[in-house]
């Protein structure tokens, strides 16, 4: 297609830039400016309606690009293959394709207003500089190309399941867990800390866990479960914290994409993320909470994945 081959010459243009970026870099987990937990959800719920409005079946291919392209990994900067580099931006830019270029620039502008101005020059200072220019030469003239075969409406909306029993069990689920919930401190910055002990390329191979569970999951529910986070957020209140209904709406969402994979597909994120996460951080986020409300929401949570489990 038209955006497989523009992404072979983005690739010529930018190759040589992606080699030079540090992607084991921790400042990349680091805010873009000055810490602002609501303005930053904000950018993100940007993202989750451009996801949302995507075509499913491309978001998948772009998963496995990406599953793909970490398996390809070489060197200290952690730098993909030439063709897994340009595989991923054909199926990127085949998903920015699938939505209208409203939902794209409401995410740029959004994260335009959490992006410090001189971020940029800074990242361009790390790499050699006309690299970086030739790279968004090729980026302007690949997303020419992009925007001539873009759709001019979303794709519609999820069917959301209903009377199921996994949207009973979220019910009994949201109730015993909606006062932890409010215990959690949602605006802390603490979510942004590096992983204590865990070095990019450790922490990556359980991200790539859960890229495979992503590609795997039913694409109907997954943007059900999308909808499911944005309608959420538009009702969170000053401590960030969601409404009980919409709470309760978001586990029946993210239960049902739960059971639409195979157990060990879970069970090998659940465990990858064992290896990289030490038992301080949940002893930690723990010490944060009345013990009561954490203790009872694990008992629901528990109690609900068994329901998960036989629709599985
Ligand atoms: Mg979510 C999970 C935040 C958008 C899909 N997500 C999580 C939690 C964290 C979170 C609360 C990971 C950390 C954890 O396990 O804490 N998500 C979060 C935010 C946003 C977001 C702030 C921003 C909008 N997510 C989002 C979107 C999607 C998902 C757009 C795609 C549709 N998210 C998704 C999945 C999962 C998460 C599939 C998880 O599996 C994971 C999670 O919750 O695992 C348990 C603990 C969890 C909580 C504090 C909240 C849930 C409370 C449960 C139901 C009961 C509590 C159990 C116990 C006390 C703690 C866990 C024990 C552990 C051994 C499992
Ligand atoms: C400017 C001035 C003009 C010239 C110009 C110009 C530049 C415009 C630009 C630009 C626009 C632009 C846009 C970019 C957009 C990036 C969008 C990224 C989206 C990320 C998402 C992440 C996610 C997910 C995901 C799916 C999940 C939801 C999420 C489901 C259902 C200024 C040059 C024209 C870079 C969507 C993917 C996992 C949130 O106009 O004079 O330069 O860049 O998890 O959804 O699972
Ligand atoms: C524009 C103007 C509007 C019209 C429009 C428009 C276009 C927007 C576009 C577009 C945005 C866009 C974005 C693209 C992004 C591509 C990103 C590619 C990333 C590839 C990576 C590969 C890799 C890895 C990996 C992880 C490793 C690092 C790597 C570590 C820690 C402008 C059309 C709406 C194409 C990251 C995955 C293995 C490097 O808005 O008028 O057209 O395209 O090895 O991580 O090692
Ligand atoms: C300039 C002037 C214009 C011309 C121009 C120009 C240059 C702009 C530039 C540039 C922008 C730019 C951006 C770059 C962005 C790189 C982003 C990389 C992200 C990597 C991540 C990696 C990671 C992980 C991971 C999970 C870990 C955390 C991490 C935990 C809990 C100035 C040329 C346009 C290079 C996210 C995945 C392992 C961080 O605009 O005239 O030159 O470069 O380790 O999670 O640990
Ligand atoms: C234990 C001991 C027994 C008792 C027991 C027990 C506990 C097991 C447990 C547990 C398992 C478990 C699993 C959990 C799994 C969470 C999985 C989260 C996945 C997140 C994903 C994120 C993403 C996206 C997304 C889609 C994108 C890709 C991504 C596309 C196409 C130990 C109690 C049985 C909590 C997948 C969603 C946006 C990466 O067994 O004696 O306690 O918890 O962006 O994909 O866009
Ligand atoms: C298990 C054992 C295997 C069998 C199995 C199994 C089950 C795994 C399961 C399961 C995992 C699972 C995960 C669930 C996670 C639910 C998470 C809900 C999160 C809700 C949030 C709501 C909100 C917001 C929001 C953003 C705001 C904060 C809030 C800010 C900054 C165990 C079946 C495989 C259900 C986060 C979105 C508005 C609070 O593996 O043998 O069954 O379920 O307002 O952010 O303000
Ligand atoms: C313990 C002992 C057992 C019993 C038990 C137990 C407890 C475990 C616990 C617990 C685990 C736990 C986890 C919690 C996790 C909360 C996660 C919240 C994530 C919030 C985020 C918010 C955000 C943003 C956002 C984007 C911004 C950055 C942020 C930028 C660029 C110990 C009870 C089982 C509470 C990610 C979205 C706005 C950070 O196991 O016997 O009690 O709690 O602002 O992006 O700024």
């Amino acid at each position: 297609d038209e955006i497989g081959d523009a992404a072979k010459k983005l690739g010529d243009a930018s190759y040589s830039f992606a080699k030079e970026v540090d992607w084991n870099n921790g400042i990349f987990l680091q805010a873009p400016g000055k810490f602002q937990p609501l303005e930053a959800l904000k950018a993100i719920d940007k993202m989750i309606e451009m996801g949302a409005a995507a075509d499913p079946k491309l978001l998948k291919e772009a998963a496995e690009a990406h599953h793909k392209a970490i398996g390809s990994i070489s060197g200290p900067n952690g730098v993909t293959s030439r063709a897994d580099w340009d595989a991923v931006n054909a199926a990127l830019g085949r998903v920015i394709a699938s939505v209208p270029k409203a939902k794209v620039m409401a995410v740029y502008d959004s994260v335009k207003a959490i992006t410090d101005p001189g971020v940029p020059a800074y990242m361009k200072s790390l790499v050699n500089g006309p690299d970086a220019e030739k790279a968004y030469q090729g980026f302007l003239e690949f997303k020419d190309v992009v925007e001539k075969n873009q759709v001019a409406t979303a794709s519609a909306p999820a069917v959301v399941p209903s009377g199921d029993k996994i949207g009973e069990a979220a019910k009994a689920l949201s109730d015993a867990s909606y006062p932890f919930i409010k215990d959690i401190d949602w605006l802390s910055d603490v979510y942004l800390k590096p992983l204590p002990g865990k070095t990019a390329p450790e922490t990556l191979q359980a991200i790539d866990k859960m890229i495979v569970m992503g590609a795997k999951m039913d694409g109907n529910l997954l943007k059900a479960a999308a909808e499911a986070h944005h309608k959420a957020i538009g009702s969170i209140d000053a401590t960030g914290v969601t409404s009980a209904a919409d709470y309760e709406a978001v586990n029946a969402a993210i239960g049902r994409l739960v059971a639409s994979v195979p157990k060990t597909t879970v069970m090998d994120v659940y465990n990858s993320m064992a290896k990289v996460v030490d038992s301080s951080v949940p002893n930690n986020m723990f010490s944060k909470v009345n013990p009561l409300d954490a203790v009872a929401a694990a008992k629901g949570f528990y109690t609900f994945k068994d329901v998960v489990e036989a629709s599985q």
